[in-house]
């Protein structure tokens, strides 16, 4: 008889992975982990019963979430990620060579240490990078109480379900505002808008009177099922979101980064929307 491994994100509609081997599982301090060998997309990691990351598809969405406010930006010195315990954020971020700091805020220890264990490629060494800072917290209470400003803010954080949604609030967003240097932008994870598409049209109320430019781009990440991940965009430099494809591409081939889903003219293409996300906005 064979286990599998159904996530429980939707009441009503879920996926389903076969489970080759459990590699850990247990109740952390603040969630429920496993890790687990899959048949179709290798190794896979979930919280709370939601799937958060795969060796299979997750360049897509650690790609993504990097290298589009990265290379919009153009000179990212500081960088701050909020979770992305499992590194892959991380790990993309270093690779930009203008990046001096990247600050990791993250609240569950036990997902960077078992994640380092069991899913090493996501952080490839990032961990061990002498620009990398760790911080084992909140991330709310970090930007509240923070005395620094970066250029670049990165939420990786689980759905806004348990320890993830405060991460969705208004508080944790003016909290962003403080910490952000000026012509900073803010990224951060915001569900996939046909399942959950609230997340977009509550994230849009809640950044836009913070933010000169609120926007969401989008991309196709296999097991974030149900279509198109958002990610919310906020910046009060409105042109860093209208690069020129020439510029972004320059400073593409400039970083000498190889990207497998990632290029310029995706980067300009995923803030274009469907038309049921802009009437919801
Ligand atoms: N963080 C985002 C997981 C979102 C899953 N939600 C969903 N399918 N609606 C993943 C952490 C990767 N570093």
């Amino acid at each position: 008889m064979s286990e599998w491994f159904n996530e429980t994100l939707h009441g009503d509609y879920h996926q389903g992975f076969n489970i080759r081997e459990v590699l850990f599982e247990s109740k952390t301090d603040h969630q429920h982990l496993i890790i687990f060998e899959s048949g179709s997309f290798g190794r896979v990691m979930a919280l709370d019963g939601i799937v958060q990351t795969t060796e299979r598809d997750e360049f897509i969405y650690h790609e993504m979430l990097a290298h589009t406010p990265l290379f919009a930006h153009g000179n990212a010195k500081n960088v701050l990620i909020i979770g992305g315990g499992d590194g892959g954020l991380l790990r993309e971020v270093l690779k930009h060579p203008e990046v001096e700091s990247a600050v990791q805020v993250e609240i569950d220890q036990a997902v960077i240490d078992m994640c380092v264990k069991f899913l090493p490629n996501h952080s490839a060494g990032a961990y061990e990078n002498p620009r990398a800072e760790i911080v084992i917290g909140d991330g709310i209470d970090f930007v509240k109480q923070c005395d620094r400003q970066f250029d670049v803010i990165l939420s990786d954080s689980t759905d806004p379900i348990g320890p993830g949604e405060v991460l969705f609030t208004s508080p944790f967003y003016e909290g962003i505002k403080r910490c952000l240097k000026p012509g900073g932008i803010f990224a951060a994870q915001n569900g996939v808008a046909f399942m959950q598409p609230d997340e977009v049209s509550t994230s849009y109320k809640r950044l836009s009177p913070l933010f000169s430019d609120t926007a969401f781009y989008t991309a196709a990440v296999p097991t974030y099922v149900g279509g198109i991940m958002t990610f919310a965009w906020a910046s009060n430099e409105p042109s860093a979101r209208t690069q020129e494809l020439s510029t972004l591409q320059a400073r593409s081939t400039a970083s000498g980064i190889k990207t497998r889903y990632y290029n310029p003219a995706l980067h300009v293409g995923a803030f274009a929307l469907p038309q049921y996300l802009l009437d919801s906005i």
